[in-house]
């Protein structure tokens, strides 16, 4: 039996019967389908979402987004939520609305997070070439701008005949639910095959069930990890993102309790412990605490799990300095499991954690060990609360706003963030509980993550509070999806911190030697001809108003508690805004991060920062 339909309608028609099932639980894998339509999709794939609507015979929202970059992090923002065994469909126009997805693609490669996108091409047929928006390559007329999704794509194909479809969705849902090889998924759709009718056999669109495994440690590996392990004197744990994507908190806690081992948490992995467990020591890394940095400096066993060691969890390979410090790696991709030349446990982080729990029977880490990370705790502890409880004049300090929402968040409630300064104070001084709670995009670290990542998990997790951080300058990148959550009453908090320009940056700059130069927005000066002059005339506050949102404006942090309060007690989406001082200052996190400063220079600044530089450089380790 065969049934007649076009490319687009038997892609829609096979999205929405489409499942997963991890431990006997199946939930559908395409949650729906975001998209923003021109005259590569209007007719092909819209018309397939509304026939879809009207007729019943598929089941796939169509949801509509203001700039298809922030669709592609709308996707993501749900997918992270659901641990990665629910995603989105996203559907973009020929040439722009294609290219516009690619920073999103790879955001959801590099953070391995899934996502499927449909950017439209070219008539396949090539009929009327050149096309509105058509690249032209004189070289070679099978290349578009879709290419350029090849490199951020874990799965990328094209769809020049209906005859390819079939083979390339069983490919792309491979993909999407590999724990190991998932990302972002291209499947880009020429403008007149989507409209191209053809007659697909009916076991095409039958629900369809994706296993997603929980792969076992091989023996030997873990025998060999194991070893490592038990001779380990000062071991520590780093906990990745793939502990929470695989939902091996409790088996991490066992593990801790188990041996005493501290844990330590990267951007994406924390909460997987809860912060006041007596085995958690806080982040790791550049933007860590420093409790965790000096264990991890004294580390003569590294265990990595759902790692992905980038250098600022690795403080750009200086983090750790035992001589002979070894890693074991227990992941789920080999490719991250092999990295230190670590003993590489390629496994389910939840099986791989109870294999070790059960293999590691009787060993314990030294007393003094654990006397020693209590006393660091309990002194860290008293310079986060000072963080938290600044005072600082006349602006409050952003480690007060963090403070003051970490205080009032309730263990199920998100905060959300991914660039900017507010990363690393996050990193250093959040305190989660709740394994969901924490949401920092830090593979990628892209502004404008912010607000449509905030409502995919939003999207994602209706019965939790969600609360977006976002800096002015990420804001002015991308604040056009509260339009999107006004208009579907997805209701976000958002804390909207002004600090006039690029805090981050400013201090990073600072540090280098480069004078905060072209971070602050200012006027320009006519007399430096800098762009050191007055304040400018910008009211983001206004702004966000403008865009339908209920806003309070705040001056204080007591004003922001009150704020916050109110913002919770709403249905709908309400920014809360506050100007923040960018000079206030942050502790240390005893740790660094490798920015190259200029070898030869004429400033004087230049030239004390790069001496500062080759010093720090010569922690810089190969670990082998
Ligand atoms: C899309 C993108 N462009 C540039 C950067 C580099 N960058 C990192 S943080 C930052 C400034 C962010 O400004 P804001 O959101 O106001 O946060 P603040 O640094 O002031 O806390 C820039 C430009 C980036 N991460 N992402
Ligand atoms: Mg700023």
């Amino acid at each position: 039996m065969t049934v007649r339909l076009t490319v687009a309608q038997a892609l829609v028609r096979f999205l929405a019967s489409q499942y997963t099932e991890r431990d006997g639980v199946r939930q559908r894998l395409v949650e729906g389908c975001w998209g923003i339509f021109g005259h590569g999709n209007v007719a092909g794939v819209g018309q397939a979402l509304l026939q879809a609507q009207q007729t019943g015979e598929a089941d796939l929202k169509y949801y509509m987004a203001r700039n298809e970059q922030a669709m592609v992090h709308a996707s993501v923002g749900f997918a992270r939520m659901r641990n990665r065994l629910q995603t989105f469909a996203c559907t973009a126009s020929i040439g722009p609305g294609s290219t516009n997805m690619v920073t999103g693609a790879a955001l959801a490669t590099i953070n391995r997070i899934p996502v499927l996108l449909l950017p439209s091409d070219f008539f396949a047929t090539r009929a009327a070439s050149p096309l509105l928006q058509e690249l032209e390559d004189p070289r070679s007329a099978d290349v578009s701008v879709n290419d350029a999704f090849k490199p951020v794509s874990r799965y990328w194909d094209r769809i020049s005949r209906p005859e390819q479809l079939p083979s390339a969705l069983l490919a792309a849902m491979r993909v999407l639910t590999d724990p190991a090889e998932t990302g972002a998924v291209t499947l880009a759709l020429p403008q007149d095959v989507q409209a191209e009718a053809h007659d697909w056999p009916e076991q095409l669109f039958t629900e369809r069930t994706w296993f997603v495994p929980r792969p076992l440690p091989e023996p030997s590996a873990l025998g060999r990890a194991v070893e490592v392990l038990r001779h380990a004197r000062w071991p520590l744990v780093i906990a990745g993102g793939g502990v929470i994507y695989s939902e091996a908190s409790a088996a991490l806690r066992r593990f801790a309790e188990a041996t005493g081992i501290p844990v330590a948490d990267t951007q994406a992995g924390k909460g997987a412990l809860a912060w006041d467990h007596p085995c958690a020591v806080g982040g790791v890394g550049a933007t860590g605490s420093p409790v965790a940095n000096a264990l991890a400096r004294e580390a003569d066993v590294v265990l990595g799990i759902g790692t992905r060691y980038s250098d600022f969890t690795t403080a750009s390979r200086t983090a750790f300095q035992d001589r002979d410090v070894t890693f074991v790696n227990l992941n789920v991709a080999a490719f991250d499991a092999g990295k230190h030349a670590g003993a590489s446990l390629v496994a389910d982080a939840r099986a791989g954690l109870e294999a070790l729990t059960t293999a590691l029977t009787g060993y314990h880490v030294d007393p003094g060990y654990t006397n020693r990370i209590e006393a660091a705790n309990a002194d860290w502890r008293r310079v986060v609360e000072h963080a938290y409880h600044l005072g600082h004049q006349p602006l409050p300090a952003q480690t007060e706003i963090l403070g003051a929402l970490n205080e009032f968040m309730d263990e199920r409630d998100v905060v959300v963030q991914a660039a900017g300064s507010m990363p690393g104070d996050l990193q250093m001084l959040w305190r989660a509980r709740d394994p969901k709670q924490y949401h920092v995009e830090y593979g990628y670290s892209c502004m404008g993550y912010e607000i449509a990542g905030g409502l995919g998990a939003k999207m994602a997790a209706p019965d939790r509070e969600v609360f977006v951080l976002v800096g002015d300058g990420s804001y002015l990148m991308m604040a056009q999806e509260i339009v999107t959550a006004v208009s579907e009453g997805i209701k976000l908090n958002l804390v909207l911190v002004q600090n006039q320009g690029f805090g981050s940056i400013g201090s990073l700059s600072e540090s280098l030697g480069s004078q905060r130069f072209g971070t602050r927005y200012r006027y320009r000066d006519p007399s430096s001809g800098l762009l050191d002059g007055d304040v400018l005339p910008v009211d983001l506050a206004a702004n966000a108003a403008s865009l339908g949102a209920d806003v309070i404006r705040t001056r204080t942090v007591k004003e922001l508690q009150a704020a916050l309060a109110q913002s919770r007690a709403s249905d709908r989406t309400t920014v809360t805004y506050i100007e923040t001082d960018p000079l206030a200052p942050v502790p240390s996190s005893e740790s660094w991060w490798d920015v190259p400063v200029s070898q030869t220079s004429a400033l004087d600044s230049t030239q004390q920062a790069r001496t500062a530089y080759e010093a720090a450089q010569r922690d810089q380790r190969m670990y082998l």
